[in-house]
């Protein structure tokens, strides 16, 4: 039936894919307008702190960078040389690729022939070097009296077990495995497990529903899925294994049936025999893993084998399975991860993403695994109990770099700075923002309360797709300009093209792109190359497309300006508004939805639902916590819709289409912005919109 409602003939579109927020008169953020681009609000970072940076001056960056876009397979080759290959690639393969879809299929390679591990790389390597006791990742739980910690050694001994037990169980090269997990140890090990021994892990942030959930599985058919019985997060309990338990059932009824659902017992959260159990498929990891070897031999993989699947949100309903593989984005995850947090080895690196998205995968397990790194992981919610959370824990690790959101920024700017005041917060010494614009104001009270006006950020542009860093500050080496991600990580050609895809020089603003691969680009999705070619490189011919608006400033600086195709950001959640369109109409009693972001003082964007009933339908309150429920069954809670606004029609034009960019400004209460809406197949339907806004 209806599934996708508004039709895919709705979604971006290359000819008519207009930049919304990318023109220089719309370039606000959360309302605020963007700096000027003169020198007027420059932060440069200390002199002391400019000293020992690894990049440590403009000049320093520009050489540095022009050598990797004169000589990237020079650049990189050595960066690669660095890591352990069971086999070195062939030398005049170091990239081989091709960008333009007139050309041939597209292709993108890197270090081919080689044979590498990833985890030997991130995790034997170090403890090889001497550096086992170095602790690798602390713990922090849910209730502050909750921790714990892992050396190097005991990770690998950690990582073997389950590897070990991966493979007796038929886990093999090339195989999947779905990891649900929280932020438990348990999950980078098992990360770690899976590339150990070949397998392809597809990590489902388990804040996802059971639809959901079952959604991913039927897709990639794991052999495995491992999960836990429960967690607590903030002071809900979270029972993950009935979530499961609800998804093998969906995806078996799709055909795909997993074999096996090993489940780690979370005792802080819920005891054995609370659990509802599977006779047949579960087991408890617990009662397994522990009893097999803490040797396991390493399954050496070509450079461009498959490492991991990552589903992300696109501009239709169907999540992309981003494909990564591992000799690039091994090279590309540690080296961005390294300059742009400016990282020694005696930093303790705190990035609160959940390794369920694609930060926690390149910046909590892999980029910093990779560099020796010492990483803590919190499982439980950054403002419980209170919000000074974040700080205690920065105080009791001594935390150097904290990496996080502009939307928590923004929560806890709102929570007020006292919170903040309470710790000393003298560890910090570089920050991070990812996920979204990060808006000046929020900026400056990370920096100036947060940091004590000492530590520079890293605002760090990048995507699912690009497995790491594009755009992003090195903080010693340039003076920064609050709300700006300034300029492209080495080897990256960051390009903004106009609507016909023509690039523009100097000051400019409109479509980013990128020309010339990257180490970390993802290869291909999943069982979709024609989507792969279609969604990012057949908009622009000869560049990827990142769905992104950008501004370049008459200094260089770029800033990105939010998302140009149906693709929402929510907390730094990318949301495709077709997702949640099709989870309402679902809904018995919904006839057709249209979804659209606004502006949200915390989240950075909210969602915005028109809906229209089926005929006859009464609107009620409890119509409206029904749709929001079934959104938040289907999805997660974090994309259930802000605001349900009754619609009964929705502006279309003759053709079909619905105008999102009229219902953009109803919902944003721009109404003296509307536009031209004499196109409209029945104009009389915006009038009514207007009418039932505030019912
Ligand atoms: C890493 C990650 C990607 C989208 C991206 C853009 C937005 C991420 C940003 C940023 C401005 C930043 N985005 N970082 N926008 N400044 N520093 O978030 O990946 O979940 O795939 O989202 O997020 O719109 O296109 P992903």
């Amino acid at each position: 039936r209806r599934r996708w409602a508004m039709g895919a003939s709705d979604r971006l579109k290359v000819a008519d894919a207009r930049p919304r927020h990318a023109g220089p008169c719309a370039a606000t953020m959360l309302g605020e307008p963007l700096p000027a681009s003169d020198d007027h609000g420059l932060v440069h970072p200390s002199a002391d702190f400019s000293a020992q940076a690894l990049v440590s001056s403009p000049q320093q960056y520009q050489e540095m960078y022009q050598r990797s876009i004169d000589d990237p397979a020079g650049f990189w080759s050595e960066i690669a040389e660095t890591f352990y290959w069971k086999q070195k690639w062939s030398p005049d393969e170091v990239c081989t690729e091709n960008l333009d879809v007139t050309k041939g299929p597209i292709k993108i390679e890197w270090f081919k022939g080689g044979k590498t591990n990833i985890c030997y790389n991130a995790v034997d390597r170090h403890v090889e070097a001497g550096d086992g006791e170095k602790i690798a990742m602390y713990w922090e739980g849910n209730e502050p009296d909750q921790d714990g910690k892992l050396t190097y050694s005991a990770l690998l001994d950690k990582v073997c077990q389950l590897a070990n037990y991966l493979k007796s169980v038929g886990v093999g090269k090339g195989d999947a495995v779905v990891i649900y997990l929280p932020m438990l140890m348990e999950l980078p090990i098992a990360m770690l497990a899976c590339a150990r021994i070949g397998a392809v892990h597809s990590v489902v942030f388990a804040g996802f529903s059971a639809d959901a959930l079952a959604q991913r599985i039927t897709d990639c058919k794991p052999k495995v899925v491992i999960t836990c019985n429960a967690v607590k997060r903030g002071p809900k309990l979270i029972p993950l294994k009935d979530i499961v338990d609800a998804s093998l059932v969906q995806s078996a009824k799709n055909g795909v049936s997993v074999g096996i659902c090993l489940t780690y017992e979370n005792q802080l959260a819920m005891k054995k025999e609370n659990t509802r159990w599977i006779t047949g498929t579960d087991v408890w990891w617990q009662d397994v893993v522990p009893n097999f070897p803490t040797r396991c031999d390493m399954e050496w993989v070509d450079a461009e084998d498959p490492l991991f699947l990552l589903y992300t949100s696109g501009s239709t309903g169907k999540p992309k399975g981003v494909l990564h593989t591992t000799g690039g984005y091994m090279v590309y995850t540690a080296s961005t991860f390294k300059h742009a947090f400016d990282y020694k080895p005696t930093d303790i690196y705190w990035c609160t993403a959940d390794c369920g998205w694609i930060t926690g995968h390149s910046y909590v397990t892999y980029g910093p695994l990779l560099n020796g790194a010492i990483v803590l992981l919190y499982e439980g919610a950054p403002n419980y109990p209170n919000p000074g959370r974040c700080w205690d824990i920065v105080d009791k690790y001594g935390v150097t770099i904290f990496y996080t959101a502009p939307t928590l920024v923004r929560s806890l700017m709102r929570d007020g700075s006292e919170y903040v005041d309470q710790y000393s917060r003298k560890s910090l010494r570089v920050l991070g923002s990812v996920g979204e614009p990060i808006n000046p104001t929020a900026w400056r009270w990370f920096y100036n309360v947060v940091g004590n006006s000492r530590c520079p950020i890293s605002d760090t542009w990048w995507q699912t797709e690009t497995g790491g860093f594009m755009i992003t500050p090195l903080p010693g080496a340039w003076p920064q300009k609050p709300g700006s991600a300034t300029f492209p990580f080495f080897g990256v050609q960051p390009v903004i093209v106009d609507e016909k895809g023509r690039e523009m020089e100097g000051e400019c603003s409109g479509y980013l792109c990128i020309k010339k691969s990257w180490p970390g680009a993802f290869r291909t999705l999943f069982g979709d190359k024609d989507r792969y070619e279609t969604t990012y490189f057949k908009p622009f011919s000869g560049y990827y497309f990142s769905g992104d608006g950008c501004r370049r400033d008459k200094d260089g600086y770029h800033w990105l300006t939010g998302r140009v195709d149906d693709v929402i950001n929510v907390s730094g959640h990318r949301i495709g508004t077709a997702e949640v369109e099709s989870a309402l109409v679902s809904h018995p009693k919904c006839a057709e939805a249209a979804v659209v972001g606004i502006d949200h003082e915390v989240k950075g964007q909210g969602i915005y639902a028109f809906v229209t009933l089926v005929d006859g339908i009464p609107y009620s309150d409890d119509l409206r916590k029904s749709l929001v429920m079934t959104v938040r069954s289907q999805i997660g809670a974090f994309a259930a819709p802000d605001k349900i606004h009754w619609a009964p029609g929705l502006p279309k034009t003759r053709s079909g289409k619905i105008m999102r960019r009229i219902l953009r400004k109803i919902a944003s209460r721009q109404l003296d912005e509307l536009g031209d809406t004499s196109t409209l197949a029945d104009p009389g339907v915006v009038d009514q919109l207007i009418t039932l806004s505030d019912t």
